[in-house]
């Protein structure tokens, strides 16, 4: 893989280590660092003693390799154009594996746990760690895929997020409902942070806007400061890195010590408290825009701060604020920071001076977005009330941007005054709302979904006006995962059997494991895979076993879904698959049944009724598919709680089965099904999102592919789709549906999956009843294949030899290369 910059400057060879090979003098420095830490300890350290001491002996090497990427992007300051990637969620999961592995620490750290007698093992040091969960799901994690990508393609680029003290709830089970308790990572602190105590901005919140000589200027009735919190993520196979860096609020001011003399204790420090609460938690609803003010003052905190700190670091290269948009990137990661462009231009016009045209021009030359969902409920509008209170001079802003705009528009389109509604940044309909998205195409040069379909959806449908008026504006650039942590970190025993049949180029340049095909009908190869996998389903199910206590057998076929809990995914529609088997083996035990361990894993938003419901009828038919003797070791179900990045990467080595199964055109890209089909599990999916394009890639004969297409799904429901006519046509669906809705799963409370079960007959908005009979059809070919233990091998091998092209880095240098690279020089 070629390294890149975006916008191919002279380039200074960057001088620091290679890494992911063993240093001596690096290994040296650690076990120094490591004795250091650990020196006053007689005893055995504990597990948690022994992981700070590990991260902060690596810490100063980590310093150095952000010091030398930083002094070397600065020094070709003049040519380079950095990426600022700005997202509400980074979910980054463990840092110490990935550490340790690019700077190819593993055996010094092996060797510093094994001087202590009695220490930790590796494995148990690593599991300390808790998890960054800075982010809800698939949007957050690719965020985390491409710092790792941006480190290793040397690409010059910051992420800019916000350090929340809460992410991503913790979800315990009790009695099969899911319960949310706060998550504490921060607990000891972050030994892994940063804190660069000269990088404070002041963000301003409310007042008014004043005028003088024509000069607009916003006099803010509140101020927080963003200290700057650098999270360093190493580059593989470079001694570049990538740096997230996390804004904390604090407050702008200490407390009132006067008030505080007077014994008005809290009203001292209220400030302390406003500021705090900025930091206090990821919002963790990835299905509704709630349109809290809250949320909306944490999306204006990331851009404005952010913001401030690019131009900050411009002025210092380039001493003129004019080139602001030759030399910087500012990309949205969905519209959580549809704010930057605002906030940018009123810094350009209020506090730089610029004209207007001078600032859009600046502002539309670095501004680019991603669109990462057409549902139409998580699209973002804020009411313009809220723009009033707390962002006045935004909102007048925004309302010049939209009067230039429709006036455009007005031009091109004369008298299609519907058009001129549609396009408003402002919905007009009801209480008055600025539309996020709108905003942030009208202020983009490039505007990308995230899989070919999605692309394609997008501007069909939610963009179609803009795609008419900008054609150009609009691309697809497909998603990819970092083979990093989800191929080489999280399943070793596999990639070892990759080197020793394709050779070890597929680790720097993914596509290499195209080789993998011409090798796949091998016989020992199939073996080998075979006993991969059996090792990492042992592995799991002992993991199983001793945290949650329940056994699972890695002689069953593990059949996976795990994602967060959405209607649209159709966790649902695998619940009424596992009910028919259930019954299906019930009536004819004796019968040549494929063993199989149904898995489940994943979050609902805390007041998504319908997500907190399927998540009890899982736990419900668990409890009576596994309890009853009937059904023996051919059907178990499982529900793993606390999904997270660490629990994937246990889970996902150890699949068999990958279910993709959302309603064609749901689910924008996906990125789950890339990271199972990597580690060697075959896909049971609908033609949607990205399973479209591994299809292609590895052959649609080695996916099983099953479910109505968009096409037919958009004519059904345009004629009129009745779902009772698939119940009625369908005895086993028949059966399933009663037994749910009537209560066989839930003794004593008949009724209580009624609400589940009585839509689907109604509206079925996600038409799993329509696809029921297929889906069954595509499970009965898995347990065919299943039987047949080379055939299947082979497949899974196809399949990660067609997984070359869903590496981030392949993402990555499209970005670079068509959203990226500077506008005015194409
Ligand atoms: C929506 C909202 C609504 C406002 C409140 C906070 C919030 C947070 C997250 C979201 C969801 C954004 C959409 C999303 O996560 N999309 C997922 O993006 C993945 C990466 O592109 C993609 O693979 C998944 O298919 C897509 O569902």
């Amino acid at each position: 893989m070629s390294k890149t910059t975006v916008a191919a400057p002279a380039h200074e060879p960057v001088a620091v280590r290679a890494g992911d090979q063993a240093d001596p003098a690096l290994t040296q420095e650690f076990t120094t660092a490591w004795k250091r830490e650990l020196s006053q300890r007689s005893d055995a350290p504990s597990p948690d003693a022994c992981l700070r001491a590990a991260i902060v002996a690596c810490r100063p090497e980590l310093a150095d390799r952000w010091a030398a990427t930083q002094a070397a992007d600065a020094k070709r300051a003049r040519g380079v154009r950095r990426v600022h990637y700005l997202s509400m969620e980074f979910l980054m999961g463990r840092a110490l594996r990935n550490a340790v592995s690019v700077m190819g620490l593993d055996d010094a750290l092996k060797a510093a746990l094994e001087s202590h007698a009695g220490a930790a093992s590796l494995g148990e040091v690593l599991e300390q760690e808790p998890d960054a969960a800075l982010g809800n799901g698939g949007l957050g994690r690719l965020a985390a895929c491409f710092l790792d990508s941006f480190a290793t393609l040397e690409l010059p680029s910051f992420g800019y997020g916000l350090r929340y003290a809460h992410g991503m709830f913790a979800q315990a089970i009790q009695e099969g409902r899911q319960v949310e308790l706060p998550d504490e990572w921060l607990r000891h602190g972050n030994p892994w942070e940063f804190v660069r105590a000269e990088l404070r901005y002041p963000v301003g919140f409310g007042g008014v806007v004043e005028s003088s000589g024509g000069h607009r200027s916003w006099k803010p009735a509140e101020e927080i400061v963003a200290q700057a919190c650098d999270f360093v993520v190493p580059g593989h196979a470079t001694g570049r890195v990538s740096t997230l860096r996390q804004w904390h609020a604090q407050p702008s001011r200490p407390i009132d010590f006067a008030m505080f003399c007077r014994g008005e204790h809290m009203a001292a420090g209220q400030h302390y408290e406003a500021a705090d609460t900025l930091n206090w938690v990821l919002y963790p609803d990835d299905s509704t825009a709630a349109g809290r003010q809250l949320r909306l003052k944490q999306e204006f905190f990331l851009c404005s701060a952010s913001l401030q700190d690019m131009i900050a670091r411009h002025l210092r290269e380039h001493a003129e604020i004019d080139t602001f948009g030759r030399h910087n990137v500012v990309h949205l990661n969905d519209t959580h920071p549809a704010l930057a462009p605002a906030e940018l231009m009123r810094l350009l016009l209020d506090v730089y001076s610029m004209g207007w045209e001078e600032a859009w021009a600046v502002t539309t030359q670095a501004v680019s977005y991603t669109n990462h969902t057409l549902m139409p409920e998580a699209l973002e509008t804020w009411p313009v009330r809220m723009f009033e209170e707390l962002l006045p001079r935004h909102l007048e802003i925004i309302y010049e941007i939209n009067r230039r705009f429709l006036d455009e528009v007005g031009a091109r389109f004369p008298g299609d005054t519907g058009l001129i509604a549609r396009m408003s940044l402002i919905d007009e309909n009801g209480e008055r709302r600025v539309r996020m998205a709108s905003l942030a195409i009208v202020a983009s040069h490039k505007v990308n979904g995230v899989s070919a379909l999605h692309s394609k959806l997008m501007v069909q449908t939610i963009f179609a006006d803009f795609a008419a008026m900008w054609p150009q504006r609009f691309l697809n650039i497909t998603n990819g995962v970092t083979p990093r942590r989800w191929l080489m970190q999280a399943n070793p025993e596999l990639c070892e059997l990759l080197d020793r049949h394709i050779g070890t180029d597929w680790r720097a340049d993914l596509h290499g494991l195209k080789a993998l095909g011409a090798k796949a009908a091998g016989k020992k190869i199939g073996q080998e895979f075979l006993a991969t996998k059996r090792a990492n389903k042992e592995r799991l199910a002992e993991r199983v076993r001793r945290d949650f206590g329940v056994t699972i057998s890695p002689d069953s076929l593990f059949d996976v879904q795990i994602k967060r809990i959405h209607e649209y995914k159709r966790q649902l529609l695998n619940v009424l698959h596992v009910v028919a088997r259930y019954q299906a083996i019930v009536a004819n035990p004796g019968a040549d049944w494929v063993p199989r361990t149904v898995i489940f894993a994943g979050k609902a938003a805390s007041a998504y009724h319908a997500a907190k419901l399927t998540i009890q009828l899982i736990h419900d038919v668990a409890r009576v598919v596994n309890a009853d003797p009937r059904v023996g070791n051919k059907l178990k179900v499982v529900f793993l709680p606390n999904y997270g990045v660490s629990l994937a990467e246990v889970i996902l080595p150890a699949a068999d089965l990958s279910e993709q199964i959302s309603t064609a055109g749901t689910e924008a890209s996906g990125t789950g099904n890339m990271k199972f089909a990597m580690n060697g599990a075959l896909t049971i999916g609908t033609w949607d999102g990205a399973n479209i394009e591994m299809a292609e890639a590895m052959g649609v004969e080695n996916m099983f592919v099953f479910g109505l297409r968009t096409d037919a799904v958009a004519k059904m429901k345009s004629w009129g789709y009745d779902p009772r006519l698939y119940a009625e046509e369908n005895f086993a669906l028949q059966q399933v549906l009663d037994a749910i809705g009537g209560g066989v799963f839930s003794w004593g409370e008949p009724d209580r999956y009624r609400s589940l079960v009585q839509p689907l007959l109604h509206r079925d908005p996600y038409m799993l009843l329509a696809d029921f009979a297929d889906y069954v059809h595509a499970q009965e070919q898995v347990d065919a294949l299943y039987r047949d233990p080379a055939a299947w091998a082979e497949r899974a091998l196809r399949n990660i030899a067609g997984m070359g092209a869903f590496s981030t880095d392949r993402t990555i240098a499209e970005y670079i290369e068509h959203v990226w690279a500077d506008p005015k020089a194409r």
